[in-house]
């Protein structure tokens, strides 16, 4: 890691974290009530954080974490309760009431920027620091836990500066500075492409079905995922290379209702899109988490593809993992936490990627022939797609299974 500085030290804490996402702000309320002494460094403006939409099916697990530490006020009053899902195919649909079946949990539906909003705002309503527009640009002196690292800063004003820290918590997202930080060879990225991308839309429509929506069609999958009563979030597979806006609203609604055959099932709420994006199907895991004082957590550490919808659970599940470890450390001196944090995130990580590339496979098939980049012939594509839906469809295993690791993590 390189050593030089930039500006004049702008600060000081015992843990610097960077990035306000549910990853830092729940990392930062843990500690600010344990009263260790933090700082948020967050690239965006205020208002960014309220209106950046991207998840919203939060675990049952989840829930609990943000229960233990009082941070689940807003998504006890406003969140709905979700249990079924439809899976529509060429031979009809079927529906699973996977909150009736496994371990009975369901997913508590609650947009992530209100998520954000309500962390913040406990946050701050506790004294705890922030700085918003201040962009972190490197990590440095991290090497050891027995140094202290500093945080390079473009500060809102434009200015370098600096923020020394005895720990830096990378929150930042896989963009971020805490990753672009490691030195070569300091940890390992398992990198995996699933070959699909998605057309991720937001639309200002009420759900169109009182369930998860998945359906597997000969033009590619459709998804619908309720996120209020006003707002839906849907998916639709394209083609890798798409750009966001190459289709017109009315082509994309069109596409939409073709693949969920609203023909046979009804029409969907058709409304404006708030956002398109597109999302390459992905894996980008690192191994450890961890390098000297710089200790990483949510999509910095192990980004997820949205296909089983498990990013920002495990970003609340890594975050009170770290703050746990780091509390030790710092209040006890004891650092076995902070050396177990990286093996005690990844075996969850594991667990929800395994389902996530299931989920993957189970709304796709394999595009192509493993190892081998051969588009796979007409023969095989329905084969891999068709077992495991008619199993899930009958067997009552594997309707538990599905469950459990749907709404688990
Ligand atoms: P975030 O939320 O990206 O927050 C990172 C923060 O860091 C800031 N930042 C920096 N700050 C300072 N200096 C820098 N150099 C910085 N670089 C970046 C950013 O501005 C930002 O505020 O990461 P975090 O906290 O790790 O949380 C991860 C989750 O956001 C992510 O995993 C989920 O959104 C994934 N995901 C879903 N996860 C679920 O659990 N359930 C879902 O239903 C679900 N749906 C989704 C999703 C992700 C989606 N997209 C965008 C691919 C749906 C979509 C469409």
């Amino acid at each position: 890691m390189e050593s030089q500085r930039a500006g004049a030290v702008l600060g000081t804490a015992d843990v610097v974290i960077l990035g306000a996402g549910p990853a830092g702000l729940v990392l930062g309320n843990i500690l600010r009530t344990a009263g260790i002494d933090c700082v948020i460094l967050e690239r965006a403006a205020r208002a960014e954080l309220h209106t950046r939409a991207r998840a919203g099916f939060l675990a049952a697990n989840t829930v609990r974490i943000l229960d233990r530490h009082g941070l689940a006020d807003g998504l006890r009053r406003h969140g709905q309760q979700h249990g079924t899902c439809e899976f529509r195919t060429d031979s009809g649909r079927f529906r699973l009431d996977y909150g009736s079946l496994g371990r009975r949990e369901r997913h508590t539906v609650y947009p992530q920027q209100d998520l954000v909003a309500d962390l913040l705002a406990r946050y701050e309503g506790a004294g705890g620091r922030i700085l918003f527009a201040s962009e972190a640009l490197a990590v440095t002196d991290a090497d050891t836990d027995r140094t202290r690292p500093s945080v390079s800063v473009r500060a809102e004003d434009g200015r370098p500066g600096r923020w020394q820290g005895r720990y830096v918590a990378g929150c930042d997202g896989r963009h971020g500075a805490a990753r672009r930080s490691l030195p070569p060879g300091a940890v390992r990225r398992h990198h995996l492409d699933l070959g699909v991308s998605w057309l991720g839309l937001l639309a200002e429509a009420p759900p169109s079905l009182d369930a998860i929506g998945y359906a597997v069609h000969a033009r590619g999958f459709a998804g619908h995922m309720a996120r209020t009563a006003e707002v839906t979030r849907y998916y639709l597979q394209c083609a890798r290379g798409t750009a966001a806006g190459d289709r017109s609203d009315e082509w994309i609604w069109d596409e939409l209702e073709l693949r969920m055959r609203a023909a046979e099932h009804g029409p969907l709420h058709r409304g404006r899109f708030l956002q398109r994006m597109v999302i390459d199907l992905e894996s980008d895991v690192l191994e450890p988490l961890r390098h000297g004082s710089l200790l990483l957590a949510g999509d910095a550490a192990s980004l997820l593809s949205p296909s089983a919808a498990k990013g920002a659970n495990l970003a609340v599940l890594e975050a009170e993992l770290l703050a746990d470890a780091l509390i030790a450390a710092l209040r006890h001196g004891s650092t076995g936490g902070l050396d177990g944090y990286s093996a005690r995130c990844l075996a969850h990580v594991r667990q929800a990627q395994r389902f996530s590339q299931w989920m993957t496979r189970l709304l796709h098939g394999l595009p192509h022939a493993p190892g081998r980049g051969e588009p796979l012939s007409p023969y095989h594509e329905p084969l891999q797609k068709r077992p495991c839906l008619d199993t899930l469809r009958t067997s009552p295993a594997e309707q538990d299974w599905f469950a459990e690791q749907y709404v688990g993590i």
